[in-house]
């Protein structure tokens, strides 16, 4: 073995190296020539057959020649990195200067929002929340409020019956009975906010689920102008010191007397537009003086204590709030319309 054919060998090992052109081709030349079973370690092991004379030199030819190889390997593995990277960072180019995508954050519904805002002017005025059952004995939603089964005052809800004796409530009313009974006998002076259920035509004003927010005030010092007091305090914090309301005769079995409760229009105040269909009011809740029988299926003695009592739909209110002409659109989860409210 001569120290000449090494040489020759590594000028073809670098001619190859150069036409090597991908980190693949790299790794191949790199198996053939320095891997521990590639051709150069042939040579370093042909040593022992060279003479003696001449061994010395050939070894430290061979390893200049591995050096030389190594480095070159080493060299162009640095150059095939760098333009893989160059044309990476080319194909992946960025443009800063583009405007970020919008990052839509979720919220809460309008309904949502204004079931807060009214249980907040309530809690101010000293209510606590009592949470009662949807699905609802039809004794709770009816009987127990002054309505037997077969009276007619049960058209004024068409209600959907889950089985003979049970309801999807209709009202919130039944939690008055549930309040008082696991309240009382003391005071209580709570509101009953959550859904309601009736089998209606679907409208404008009307759904067949909608919220209610019932209130309950009985003790005995409670009297009719507590209510009026209340239920004014409420329309002006919501819509401003000035705000109306009007109080008319009207019907309820487990009130007595019982009243509607109207709102100034708060567009057009009292002008008449088309909201309030140019009465210059809105029908806002029902209200009343709770019924002694009412009082006293909640476990009261009515000689000696009084109650009031109001239910309002919340999003009738959400409606005058916002201005808007239809309940549907509520329920619609139409992201476009529900976004606005954020
Ligand atoms: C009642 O439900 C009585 N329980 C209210 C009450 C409570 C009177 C305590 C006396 C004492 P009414 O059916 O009018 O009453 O409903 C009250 C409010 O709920 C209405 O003014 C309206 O704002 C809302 N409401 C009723 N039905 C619907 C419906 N289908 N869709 C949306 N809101 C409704």
């Amino acid at each position: 073995m001569e120290l000449s054919q090494v040489e020759q060998y590594a000028t073809g090992a670098h001619a190859s190296l150069a036409t090597c052109d991908s980190l693949e081709a790299l790794a191949s030349w790199h198996q053939q020539h320095l891997a521990k079973a590639g051709e150069l370690t042939a040579f370093k092991k042909s040593v022992g057959k060279v003479a003696p004379e001449e061994r010395k030199a050939f070894g430290m030819g061979v390893n200049q020649i591995a050096g030389k190889l190594e480095a070159a390997f080493k060299q162009k593995t640095t150059e095939l990195k760098d333009a893989e990277l160059a044309l990476r960072l080319a194909s992946e180019n960025i443009d800063v200067s583009l405007p970020a995508r919008p990052h839509r954050v979720g919220g809460y519904h309008p309904l949502t929002l204004m079931l807060r805002e009214i249980c907040g002017v309530f809690r101010d005025m000293g209510f606590t929340v009592y949470e009662s059952p949807h699905v609802e004995l039809d004794e709770m939603s009816f009987q127990l409020l002054n309505i037997p089964k077969h009276h007619p005052a049960r058209d004024m809800q068409d209600t959907f019956f889950v089985s003979e004796d049970v309801v999807m409530r209709p009202h919130t009313s039944p939690g008055q009975i549930r309040a008082m009974r696991e309240l009382g006998p003391g005071p209580v002076q709570v509101i009953l906010p959550g859904m309601c259920y009736r089998n209606e035509d679907i409208s404008a004003r009307s759904e067949i689920q909608f919220h209610q927010v019932e209130g309950v005030l009985v003790g005995e010092h409670v009297r009719f102008s507590d209510l009026k007091g209340i239920l004014l305090n409420f329309a002006r914090r919501l819509f401003g010191p000035d705000q109306a309301i009007k109080m008319r005769g009207s019907y309820f079995p487990f009130t007595e007397p019982s009243v509607e409760v109207d709102i100034k229009c708060t567009l057009c105040h009292g002008e008449g537009c088309r909201i309030c269909k140019h009465t210059g009011w809105l029908e806002l809740l029902g209200a009343g003086l709770m019924h002694p029988v009412v009082l006293k299926n909640g476990g009261y003695d009515p000689t000696k204590v009084r109650g009031i009592a109001f239910g309002l739909g919340v999003a009738r209110l959400a409606l005058l709030r916002h201005q808007i002409e239809d309940i549907r659109l509520f329920f619609q989860n139409d992201c476009r319309f529900l976004s606005q409210f954020q």
